[in-house]
């Protein structure tokens, strides 16, 4: 029988998050992007979700989760982790001064459910972005935790970060069974 995997995409406005579910989903992202405030450069924002979905070749499905980044959507937040796996913290490499508000949001998401998260470095094909090494010590006060630069708009990138996190799920899952 098939299982289904829900897993949640979040971080700070404009890491990503739609660009990163569009590029793996193969049905078209159920979108709610509404027009973005005055005060923004960006055209449009996701107001409550986005929802993908990616077949597994075992016949699995992931389904994939995209938060609003703006917070004064945040009511949102801890209604999508509900019954999540794990999650996919977006940072944008090229815009480190986001990344206390990505902490924060992890923090909220940390506080809900103990799920593994995995963070996704986004505009990895930019120069700009930070540098691989440079990652760690930037977000050093999160703890232990999985970085991988990506480019959300690339599927394979899109990939290697999901499988990444699905380890994490899997190991997490072994530890459950041993212990019980
Ligand atoms: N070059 C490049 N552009 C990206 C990347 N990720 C996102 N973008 C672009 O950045 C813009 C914002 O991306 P979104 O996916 O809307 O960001 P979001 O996190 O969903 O934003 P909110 O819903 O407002 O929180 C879009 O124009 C994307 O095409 C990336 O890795 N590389
Ligand atoms: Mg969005």
């Amino acid at each position: 029988m098939s299982r289904v995997f829900k897993i949640l995409v979040t971080g700070p406005a404009g890491s990503g998050k739609t660009t990163f579910i569009s590029a793996i989903s193969e049905i078209e992202v159920v979108s709610t992007e509404r027009a973005a405030g005055e005060t923004e450069k960006k055209g449009s924002t996701t107001v409550a979700m986005d929802f993908g979905r990616v077949t597994l070749t075992d016949g699995d499905v992931l389904h994939l989760y995209g938060t609003p980044g703006q917070d004064r959507f945040d009511f949102m937040w801890e209604i999508l982790s509900e019954g999540m796996l794990g999650y996919v913290v977006l940072l944008d490499g090229t815009k480190p001064p986001t990344f206390a508000t990505g902490k924060k949001i992890m923090e909220s998401f940390s506080g809900w459910s103990d799920a593994p998260y995995v963070v996704g470095l986004t505009r990895a094909d930019r120069k700009k972005c930070l540098e691989e090494e440079k990652v760690p010590e930037e977000i050093a006060s999160w703890g232990e935790v999985d970085i991988v630069r990506c480019d959300a708009r690339s599927l394979r990138d899109v990939k290697t970060v999901l499988i990444t996190l699905l380890e994490r799920v899997l190991e997490n899952a072994e530890g459950v069974e041993q212990a019980g």
